[in-house]
């Protein structure tokens, strides 16, 4: 799992782009997982949209991880699930997953990322380290989060909500390992161009 850029792929945020074809540009552009987020189509007709972004990831070699619904991460062999506080939690998924998939949480607080961890949770993501307008109820806490959560956990911190090539050096440089993003590559004009920018943005201030 390589979550330097974790780019999150959202029908609405796409606006009307087609998805696959959104994938591979952000694989061209260097991507190596990817999340598939749905807030409005029922799953089944969610199924098929799945299982293909799924195939384009395994012949990529990169990770695909279906966001809140453990039932349909099982049925397309997803590589994981991404649950927010209101969903499962993450010992409940877990069982209902298949041995070796991986749990990311979202977490907005340093109490949640420690129950997290406490659950077993492959990877946390923390935000929103920005205003977003993707997520009208985000709470803001910034990379100041980050930088609290990261010495007491141990497994990949992700930074979301807001983030741009702009502000992505910000939250790599308060302890995240990488940066999860929706409308700066979703809507990008040239979403390639946009994860390039990301993967070039996050080596700098790694360096
Ligand atoms: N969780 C916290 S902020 C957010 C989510 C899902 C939205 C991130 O979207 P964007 O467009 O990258 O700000
Ligand atoms: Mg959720």
């Amino acid at each position: 799992m390589d979550a330097t850029v974790y780019v999150v792929l959202d029908r609405g945020a796409a606006r009307g782009r087609d998805l696959t074809t959104l994938l591979s540009a952000v694989i061209a552009g260097g991507c190596r997982m990817v999340q598939l987020r749905e807030k409005e189509w029922p799953s089944g007709r969610l199924l098929p949209v799945a299982r293909r972004l799924r195939d384009q990831c395994r012949t990529a070699g990169i990770t695909f991880i279906v966001n809140d619904r453990v039932d349909l991460a099982v049925a397309v062999e997803a590589d994981g699930v991404h649950l927010g506080q209101d969903d499962l939690p993450a010992p409940v998924a877990r069982a209902l997953l298949r041995p070796g998939m991986v749990v990311g949480v979202s977490t907005h607080s340093l109490e949640q990322a420690l129950v997290a961890q406490a659950d077993g949770a492959d990877y946390r993501a923390v935000g929103a380290m920005y205003p977003t307008g993707t997520k009208p109820d985000f709470q803001l806490v910034g990379p100041a989060l980050v930088r609290e959560v990261r010495p007491a956990i141990r497994v990949p911190l992700i930074g979301i909500g807001g983030i741009t090539p702009a502000n992505a050096g910000a939250v790599i440089r308060a302890g995240a390992d990488g940066v999860a993003v929706i409308s700066a590559v979703c809507a990008a004009p040239d979403p390639e161009a946009a994860t390039r920018d990301f993967v070039a943005a996050i080596m700098a201030a790694r360096s």
